[in-house]
């Protein structure tokens, strides 16, 4: 049977995942929309279809892009097959009704392009039951800056894919203490090339590995910010 008659419903769950990433890798949007599908109607977890399926696949594509298997118009399919299975998923990892757990600002910083990551982590936290305005991809300190002004965020998330741009995340929290705002907002970062020494340098709050990591950080850090908050007020009166 060549791949175009495979019926995907026939198949046992964990030969259906091995099929996704083998979708996923040649970029098929509708296949991997149809597995995400038969995952949900066999009563998977959006949350371990999400990692099973599309992170591991992934992840599998980017180690061959990495050693120049795949290059970057197939990288783009791939990227847009895992969008399709995200919009499925996405309203159903959100809907928690969990009440507000906070605001967080995201983005891209300028020169990086890359934003699979950054929408997981966005998805991850609004299921989480936080407020997440997404800045997109490629942002200057302008953008950060208005935004913060604008939605008022406890949070600022950045995310950085590349070496060349990882450090203008630096650029971005010296204009925050430039301008006197750092310590108004909890700054997390991510993003594949980050570590915890290199989000410490950087004088970020946290660095955050993948988006449970960062959901769980956010929801603590949240805590912590909710209790200095209190006892300044305590303070005050
Ligand atoms: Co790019 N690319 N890419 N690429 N690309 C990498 C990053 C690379 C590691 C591939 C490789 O060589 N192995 C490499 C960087 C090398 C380096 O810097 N040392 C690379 C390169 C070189 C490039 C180009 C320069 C290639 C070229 O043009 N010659 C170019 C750069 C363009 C630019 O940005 N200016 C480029 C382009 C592209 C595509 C457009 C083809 C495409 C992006 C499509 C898109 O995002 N819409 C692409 C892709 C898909 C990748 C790989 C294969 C996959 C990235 C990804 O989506 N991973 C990647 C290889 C890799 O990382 N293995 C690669 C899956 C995603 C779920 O993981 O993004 O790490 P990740 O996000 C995680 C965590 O990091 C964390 O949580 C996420 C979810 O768990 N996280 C955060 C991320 N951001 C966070 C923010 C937070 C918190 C957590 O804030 C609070």
């Amino acid at each position: 049977m060549s791949d175009d008659d495979l019926d995907l419903k026939s198949l046992s769950d964990a030969d259906l995942v091995e099929q996704m990433h083998d979708d996923l890798y040649d970029g098929l949007k509708e296949e991997i929309e149809e597995g995400v599908n038969i995952l949900l109607e066999r009563g998977w977890a959006p949350y371990t279809i999400l990692t099973d399926a599309l992170v591991e696949g992934m992840r599998i594509v980017g180690i061959d892009f990495r050693d120049g298997i795949l290059f970057v118009p197939e990288v783009l399919k791939s990227a847009n097959a895992m969008k399709g299975g995200m919009k499925i998923l996405r309203p159903l990892l959100a809907e928690t009704g969990a009440p507000r757990a906070g605001k967080m600002v995201i983005g891209t910083v300028k020169g990086d392009i890359h934003d699979i990551g950054k929408n997981l982590v966005t998805m991850m936290m609004e299921g989480a039951g936080f407020e997440v305005i997404d800045l997109g991809i490629n942002n200057p300190v302008e953008n950060y800056l208005a935004a913060l002004e604008e939605h008022e965020p406890d949070i600022l998330g950045m995310s950085a894919l590349l070496t060349t741009t990882m450090p203008y995340m630096k650029v971005v929290i010296d204009t925050m203490k430039e301008k006197g705002i750092r310590d108004d907002y909890v700054v997390m970062v991510g993003g594949a090339p980050l570590n915890q020494e290199f989000a410490t340098a950087v004088g970020a709050d946290a660095y955050c590995a993948d988006a449970a990591i960062t959901v769980e950080t956010a929801k603590e850090l949240m805590k912590r910010l909710h209790n200095l908050r209190g006892a300044a007020g305590a303070n005050a009166a």
